[in-house]
């Protein structure tokens, strides 16, 4: 049945060890560990975090930095979401079969590489963004459940003789995403749609790859990343309604 399908390909709760023989393997593990760990420490007390975005439960903070006058700020997204657990969070986010239904920045997407159940290799295209040139990227995805009702998804940029940067008419950035998920019930209660809590961290930075104006970048993350955020968990527990909650 259709619940039965969907229940397989949720994130393993172990690493499949078709990805532990990958070359990229200790990579993926090395950045996935650092970016889980970095995602669920606080920014209030960090000094150089702005608050630029606040809505509801939702709130998203960024440094301003620059590498070589590219505007590379880091962001840092904390949300709180009802009704949903933090794998199936994880799920809608690593499954490309579901990217062009919540992604709005995407031209295209290819699979690159299907390592295993829990790690892919995508290349992107993104909207073109006036005035500043086409972008790609192709980066590697890896989900992963980490301890106690919590999973994350973490993207980063690889390389791929197949894939050359900088050769047609997109600019290849970088980036370094996770998506990291942490899911709460009332202690001695059954968890269900009811009383489940997912916490989720988002952190992502971004090197544009060649110029592009600041200003014009700022903005476009300023409204952006809100909208990514806000329409992607609203995506997760529309598609999640009505199904047994998967833990
Ligand atoms: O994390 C997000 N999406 C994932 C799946 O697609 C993945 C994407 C990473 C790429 C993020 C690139 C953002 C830049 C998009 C704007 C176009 C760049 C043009 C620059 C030139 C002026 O991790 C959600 C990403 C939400 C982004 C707002």
């Amino acid at each position: 049945s259709v619940h039965t399908r969907d229940q397989v390909e949720l994130p393993p709760p172990a690493i499949d060890n078709r990805l532990t023989v990958h070359s990229l393997w200790q990579e993926i593990d090395r950045i996935s560990t650092e970016q889980i760990q970095a995602a669920f420490e606080g920014v209030g007390g960090e000094i150089g975090w702005q608050l630029f975005a606040e809505e509801g439960d939702m709130r998203m903070y960024r440094r301003e930095m620059e590498v070589d006058g590219m505007v590379t700020d880091p962001l840092k997204a904390m949300h709180k979401v009802r009704g949903v657990s933090a794998r199936e969070m994880c799920h809608y986010f690593f499954n490309p079969r579901y990217r062009y239904e919540w992604e709005t920045t995407l031209e295209t997407m290819t699979i690159v590489e299907e390592i295993s159940s829990d790690a892919m290799v995508f290349h992107q295209t993104f909207k073109r963004i006036w005035p500043a040139s086409q972008r790609d990227a192709l980066f590697w995805s890896h989900v992963r459940a980490a301890d106690g009702h919590t999973y994350a998804v973490t993207n980063h940029s690889t390389v791929n003789s197949d894939y050359p940067a900088n050769t047609g008419a997109c600019i290849r950035l970088f980036v370094t995403v996770c998506l990291a998920c942490r899911s709460e019930y009332p202690r001695g209660q059954t968890p269900s749609r009811d009383n489940v809590t997912t916490s989720i961290a988002y952190c992502s930075t971004v090197n544009p790859g060649g110029w592009a104006p600041a200003g014009v970048l700022r903005a476009v993350y300023k409204r952006e990343y809100p909208k990514f955020l806000k329409r992607f968990t609203g995506y997760v527990q529309e598609q999640c309604r009505g199904k047994p909650l998967a833990m």
